[in-house]
Order: C-alpha cells, then sequence, then structure tokens
C-alpha cells in the first residue's frame, strides 16, 4: 500500500546552485547527498517532514553525471524543473507487481537501489497520464553503532 509521498525528484543542471536556492529561500538544508552510478545522478535529499510512520518526505534534487542518463536526456529535451514523484511504501515488490497486474509498465523487474539504501522502481510515465512515478521502499533503520 503506497502510504505518503517519499519525495519529489527535481531535475537540475547546477547541483550545488539549487542546493542554496533551496536553503537561501527557505532555509532546507541537506540531509544526505550522494553519487548513484546506476542511475547516473548526483543527488541532495532535502528532507521537509517526519511522517507518521516512521518515514520522511523529501525534495531529490539531481543532476545528471552523464548526458545519456534518464535526468540528462530530461533535461537537454525540458530544462530544470520536476521530475518525478515518488510514492512511499513498506513493500515496494507487492505494490509493483500489483501495479504491473493492472497493465501500467513496471520498468525494473527487480526494485534497484535508490537514495539512502531504499530500494526503488518506476512506472512508465505514458502509463501514468505524463509523470513519471517512483515506488519506494526506505532502508531498514539500523540500530546505533556501541
Ligand atoms: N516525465 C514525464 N514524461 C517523461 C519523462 C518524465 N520524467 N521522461 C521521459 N518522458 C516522456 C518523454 O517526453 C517522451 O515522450 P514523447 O514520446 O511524447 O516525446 C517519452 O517519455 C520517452 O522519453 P525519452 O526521452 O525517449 O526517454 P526514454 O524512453 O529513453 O526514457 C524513461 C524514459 C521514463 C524510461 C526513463 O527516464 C527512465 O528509465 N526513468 C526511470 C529512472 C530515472 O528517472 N532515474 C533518475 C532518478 C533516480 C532517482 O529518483 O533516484
Ligand atoms: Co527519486
Amino acid at each position: 500500500m503506497l502510504t505518503r509521498i517519499d519525495h519529489i525528484g527535481i531535475a537540475c543542471f547546477d547541483l550545488d546552485a539549487t542546493v542554496e536556492f533551496y536553503r537561501a529561500t527557505y532555509g532546507f538544508e541537506v540531509h544526505h547527498s550522494e553519487v548513484n552510478e546506476e542511475q547516473g545522478v548526483r543527488e541532495a535529499m532535502l528532507r521537509i517532514n517526519g511522517t507518521s510512520d516512521g518515514g520522511a518526505s523529501y525534495l531529490q534534487l539531481l543532476e545528471p553525471t552523464r548526458e545519456d542518463s534518464a535526468v540528462g536526456k530530461w533535461l537537454a529535451k525540458n530544462g530544470e524543473g520536476v521530475h518525478h514523484i515518488a510514492f512511499g511504501t513498506a513493500d515496494v515488490d507487492g505494490d509493483a507487481a500489483d501495479i504491473r497486474e493492472k497493465g501500467v509498465r513496471v520498468l525494473y523487474d527487480e526494485p534497484r537501489t535508490g537514495s539512502m539504501g531504499s530500494r526503488i522502481t518506476f512506472l512508465h510515465p505514458k502509463d501514468c497520464h505524463g509523470v513519471l512515478t517512483e515506488l519506494v521502499t526506505s532502508a531498514p533503520v539500523e540500530s546505533p553503532e556501541h
């Protein structure tokens, strides 16, 4: 079951400048940043709020690491802006299977690795009224180290 907005993915040409815009304008700070080579992105997660199921909602700022990546191609065509939305679920495998049965193209056979060790998959935007849609199961919370 999809229970929350996990994040909104925003494509940008210059990650550092875009992070600075969100900091200076709204006061949002970077909660986490990483490079995901498989997805071809350098990204920053800005944590907006916690949610009642223990998750959180983020803005995901995305700069392409290569022109032929999903974000690189999209930016070349559209310029900067909202690239995708992501719903949070405790069971990305089950929800992806259910949605595939409804005739929506799920892009991956098995979920792949997303931000902060999450497991992610995508639904084709042409089957979702023009919205690239991601499903996310967050990584389990690790117990603190001794
Ligand atoms: N939102 C809405 N429509 C989109 C889109 C987007 N983000 N990206 C592509 N499209 C549309 C295009 O406009 C195009 O439409 P037309 O045929 O009407 O012109 C069509 O989809 C095909 O687009 P394309 O430019 O030829 O791109 P591809 O088919 O090669 O790739 C997609 C599209 C969705 C399969 C690819 O972007 C993908 O695999 N996305 C999932 C992975 C991803 O986005 N990773 C980055 C984020 C990582 C993260 O969130 O952690
Ligand atoms: Co995303």
